[in-house]
């Protein structure tokens, strides 16, 4: 691998070359010791980054899977399109009643004359319409580049229409596409709304004996409905989803749980950690992408309630469910073992994914996330030494302290401590290099060239990634899976899911249709060598 990375820098002018060399690092982690890697950074201008932009990850990715709010994209119409459910997350409104939004792209259509005189009465008239056609329980307005560049005061504009609704939240969120170094600035700024403006404002009790919120899962391809069939199944309450088939309600109502259960940690740890400040919800780390994980996950909230009915029935569940997965392991590995991927994916599933893929006998040789941060790759013991750089700084710290009528820790710090020494951790998550093999790449911000070289030089069986990416690998003659969208597939969370995913990379690696391609190296024969992974 020393030889890969040589390789992938020597084009690069001196400056790029050292940059970028500091964020591609071969697995050398030894038991604590994980080698530092340079993550959420400026991408270098001219490069083809595969990142987004800070209003992708606030409203497309946070928001955009509530389906009762009416999101209103302040700026030109590309940004509200693009992320109009580009992203797959589906939502159950067949309940009676229940209102559905989501198939809606609100925008207020920003033009040359808006940019020029301002656009805040377009803005005003935009929410008033909204109002009057649909009669929500919220209206969000979102911040694109040039709402920040005219200086249009969204946030006054949402006080006074809330002020003059009376039965209507509404709020904005300033989560310019330039206000980060990606999407994930864009998950902090929506975080923090969410939590001042909607989470506590439903202080109704909740029914269910084993409560929780699942943090960080947004249902992709129907990945939480998936889970959700799982959690209810064990007689576990999700009181609410960050923010997969969620609304508003759910929101409102998280404060009613006993424990947050997080999935992605890097788009929505700053909720887990508020909710523990302001109300004494503890959080631990879980992982539904995976079956074997998908029950180590349920153990572990089992664990946490200590309730020797949760935790047979949490076990009756898994011996039911495994069966079934087991079955299909056994018909794929014999054509999947000892295959090889690379996962380039946002700020999390390039770790998850590993999990299913060890569970085919497959193994990751190069992974990377687009815009995660040091804790995410190294864990979260890196934090105290995380530099604030000007894009961080960019971004409004909220300050939480605990609500003084409705903090309730959960535990007691005893129960935690023997909870602790049990060996379940709280508040940890360890990141996706001391997970990967020694001698593997770990490459954040992966771009364009990059990407084509590593496939060109190692041509590995499946290389995993978005859309920006898919037709340039296949190009190179080498299957392509998008673990944003799933393409047109999923679920692939959960036990059912983890079957759709043993099926589906088995028919593409051992697919036929790949060997009638002629990849560049094939005609090229001094492109033809093969590298050999020690
Ligand atoms: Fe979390 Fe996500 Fe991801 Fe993400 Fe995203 Fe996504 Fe992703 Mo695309 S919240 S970090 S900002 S798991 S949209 S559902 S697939 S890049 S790896
Ligand atoms: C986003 C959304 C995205 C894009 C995926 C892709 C998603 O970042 O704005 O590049 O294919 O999951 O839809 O991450």
């Amino acid at each position: 691998p020393t030889d890969i990375k040589a390789d992938m820098l020597a084009k690069y002018p001196p400056k790029v070359a050292r940059k970028r060399a500091s964020q591609i690092l071969i697995n050398e982690a030894l038991g604590n010791e994980t080698p530092e890697i340079s993550a959420n950074v400026r991408t270098i201008p001219g490069i083809i980054t595969m990142r987004g932009c800070t209003y992708a990850g606030c409203k497309g990715v946070i928001l955009g899977p509530t389906r009762d709010i009416v999101n209103i994209t302040h700026g030109p119409i590309g940004c509200g399109f693009y992320s109009w459910l580009t992203r797959r997350n589906q939502t159950d409104a067949s309940a009676e009643g229940a209102e559905n939004f989501m198939p809606y792209c609100f925008s207020t259509d920003m033009q040359d004359q808006d940019i020029i005189f301002g656009g805040e009465k377009k803005l005003q008239a935009a929410i008033q319409e909204a109002y009057d056609l649909f009669h929500p329980k919220a209206i969000a307005i979102f911040a694109t580049c040039p709402v920040g560049l005219i200086g249009d005061d969204i946030h006054a504009v949402a006080r006074k229409m809330k002020a003059k609704f009376g039965d209507c939240n509404v709020f904005a969120f300033s989560c310019e596409g330039y206000k980060g170094v990606s999407q994930s600035a864009g998950h902090h700024i929506a975080n923090n709304k969410i939590f001042s403006e909607v989470v506590g404002e439903n202080d109704a009790e909740k029914p269910g004996q084993f409560k929780i919120n699942l943090l960080g899962e947004y249902n992709i391809g129907g990945d939480g409905f998936e889970i959700d069939r799982i959690l209810k199944k064990c007689g576990i309450t999700n009181i609410s989803t960050f923010s997969g088939n969620s609304t508003y309600d759910q929101f409102a109502s998280a404060h009613k749980a006993d424990l947050s259960a997080v999935m992605c940690h890097r788009s929505i740890n700053y909720v887990a950690d508020m909710l523990e400040t302001k109300f004494g919800i503890p959080w631990i780390k879980v992982n539904f992408i995976g079956a074997k994980s998908t029950a180590k996950s349920l153990r572990k909230i089992a664990e946490y309630f200590g309730d020797p009915g949760l935790t047979a029935r949490v076990e009756e569940v898994i011996a039911e469910e495994m069966p079934a997965v087991e079955a299909v392991i056994s018909d794929v590995l014999p054509r999947t073992t000892g295959k090889t991927a690379m996962l380039f994916v946002g700020g999390s599933r390039a770790h998850h994914y590993q999990d299913l893929f060890a569970e085919m006998g497959m193994k990751t040789l190069a992974a990377g996330y687009e815009f995660a941060h040091r804790d995410d790759y190294e864990g979260r013991h890196v934090i105290p030494n995380l530099k604030v750089d000007a894009d961080s700084r960019n971004i409004e710290e909220i300050e939480v302290e605990a609500d003084e009528k409705r903090y309730a820790p959960r535990k007691t710090s005893e129960e935690m401590a023997r909870l602790e020494a049990a060996g379940l951790k709280f508040k940890e998550y360890e990141g996706l290099i001391p997970d990967m093999d020694h001698q593997t790449l770990v490459i954040d911000d992966l771009n364009q060239y990059e990407a084509e070289k590593l496939v060109e030089i190692v041509k590995p069986d499946i290389f995993c990634a978005g859309v920006k990416e898919k037709f340039s690998i296949q190009k190179l003659g080498i299957p392509m899976k998008q673990l944003h969208s799933y393409d047109s597939g999923g679920p692939y969370a959960g036990f059912q899911g983890a079957v759709n995913f043993y099926h589906e990379i088995d028919r593409l690696v051992n697919s036929k249709v790949w060997s009638y391609m002629k990849a560049p190296w094939q005609e090229s024969p001094e492109l033809s060598a093969t590298y050999v992974w020690e």
